[in-house]
């Protein structure tokens, strides 16, 4: 049986989506529209309950039982050892893979997450504090990701992506929104050139979410 997608059309879900496809795993989309606070019903909850997309339910997990997972870096560390594709078995490879989750996780996301907020509020002195914060830590963010990316294909791994790239990349496909360009970024725009070229990863942008 196919894995439920709860999502809507964000990064967060967008890393999600793009793992799935990249895995060949069957699954299926049930939209929550958080614009119309469906986050909060009692059955989201049961399955999420810090009421934020994405989340997943697998009827085929460990032992055949059903599971369901909420937070998207540990949807994809589950997706990932449920596959075995796109986290090293090696553990010293592993290390990068959950640094660069884990980076994504705290930073970038929150930070880009906030800019888009601040960019939603009147004109005014919060909005402006906002921007200028946010939008700043943003920029430091993406500084970090092109030193790392420079002369690396991936960020995390060799040879392939890591779910550490598509953890980032969802982000990273909101840049235009959050106000960064990737020119300013060469070796992040070369990176995120070589993802979306990918089949797989196209297929996961091009999903309908909701
Ligand atoms: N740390 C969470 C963040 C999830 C998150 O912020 N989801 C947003 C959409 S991208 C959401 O559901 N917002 C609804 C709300 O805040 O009520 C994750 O990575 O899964």
């Amino acid at each position: 049986m196919a894995i439920e997608l709860f999502c809507w059309n964000t990064p967060n879900a967008r890393k999600i989506s793009v793992a799935l496809e990249e895995m060949a795993l069957p699954y299926q989309t049930r939209v929550v529209d958080i614009t119309k606070r469906q986050q909060f019903e009692p059955g989201f909850l049961a399955v999420a309950p810090n009421n934020k997309i994405p989340a997943i339910t697998d009827p085929d997990g460990p032992g055949g039982q059903r599971v369901s997972v909420f937070e998207s870096g540990a949807i994809l560390l589950y997706l990932a050892e449920k596959t075995g594709r796109f986290l090293p078995a090696d553990p010293v490879a592993r290390v990068a893979v959950y640094e660069w989750l884990m980076w994504q996780m705290a930073g970038f996301g929150p930070m880009p997450g906030q800019v888009h907020h601040f960019l939603g509020l009147p004109e005014g002195p919060a909005r402006d504090y906002g921007l200028e914060r946010f939008s700043a830590e943003t920029r430091r963010l993406y500084g970090v990701l092109d030193a790392r990316l420079r002369g690396r294909e991936f960020v995390a791994t060799e040879g392939e992506p890591s779910i550490a790239d598509f953890a980032i990349l969802g982000w990273a496909w909101r840049h235009e929104r959050h106000r960064v360009s990737l020119d300013d970024f060469p070796a992040v725009a070369a990176w995120y050139a070589r993802m979306m070229a990918r089949p797989a990863t196209a297929r996961g942008f091009a999903v309908s979410l909701g």
